[in-house]
Parts: C-alpha cells; structure tokens; sequence
C-alpha cells in the first residue's frame, strides 16, 4: 500500500512538472492536435493588428492569429509539425515587433508606420 502511494505521488509530481513546462511555454493544444501560443508583442494600434496577423497569415504551419491590442497578446494557432514557437517568435520580430523576450529586428522596425512604434507617443 505505502508502495502505491508513493507511485501515485510521483505520477501527480510528474503531472505538475508538465504543466509547469507547458506554462513557461504558453503553449496549450487544441483537440486536434494544434498548438496555441500566447505572445506578448509591443504592437500599439488596430494597424498593428493588422500588420501581425497579415504576416502570421503568410507563416509557414500558422492556421490562425489574433492580436488583443490592450494586452499586445498576439493568440496564435499553429501545428507543431510544420513551425515551432521560436520561428514564429523570430517572424513576428522580423514584421518589427517584440515577441516575448525577442528584440523587434532592427531594420523591419525602422519601415513600420511612426505610430506603430513602441516609443511613439500617443
Ligand atoms: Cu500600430
């Protein structure tokens, strides 16, 4: 019996450790097999938006994107198969935005609109 319960404490410690992971990740996945980011980005404005989810609409294995302007989080669907977060994070710097602890590219940030800028003011 003691045996039991220290198998079954290890499997919930297990389970918890995944989960934790995952959560580091912001990564969840849909029942058919999706993967589902949340990015922080440093877009600003509706013409942001529409920047991001253009370019996300062009990336490689990303089914769909959405930006939620107040909180910069860029919700991202893609399979996991075909792109990773990483790529996605380094497509989304190469638009001219942050993404999570990823610099804006230098030079994809200078052709973005002034008002799109991070330290433009508004
Ligand atoms: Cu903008």
């Amino acid at each position: 019996m003691k045996k039991l319960m220290i198998a079954l404490v290890a499997i919930v410690a297990l389970t918890i450790d995944v989960k934790a992971q995952q959560a580091t990740d912001s990564l969840t996945y849909t029942k058919d097999g999706m993967a589902v980011a949340k990015i922080k980005t440093s877009a600003v404005c509706d013409m942001c938006k529409e920047t991001l989810e253009k370019a996300m609409a062009y990336e490689k294995g990303v089914k769909k994107s959405d930006l939620h302007v107040d909180s910069k989080i860029l919700t991202v669907t893609f399979d996991p198969k075909k792109t990773s977060l990483d790529k996605i994070r380094v497509a989304i710097t190469k638009t001219g935005y942050d993404a999570d602890n990823l610099q804006a590219d230098k030079n994809a940030y200078e052709n973005i609109d002034p008002c799109c800028k991070k330290d433009a003011v508004h």
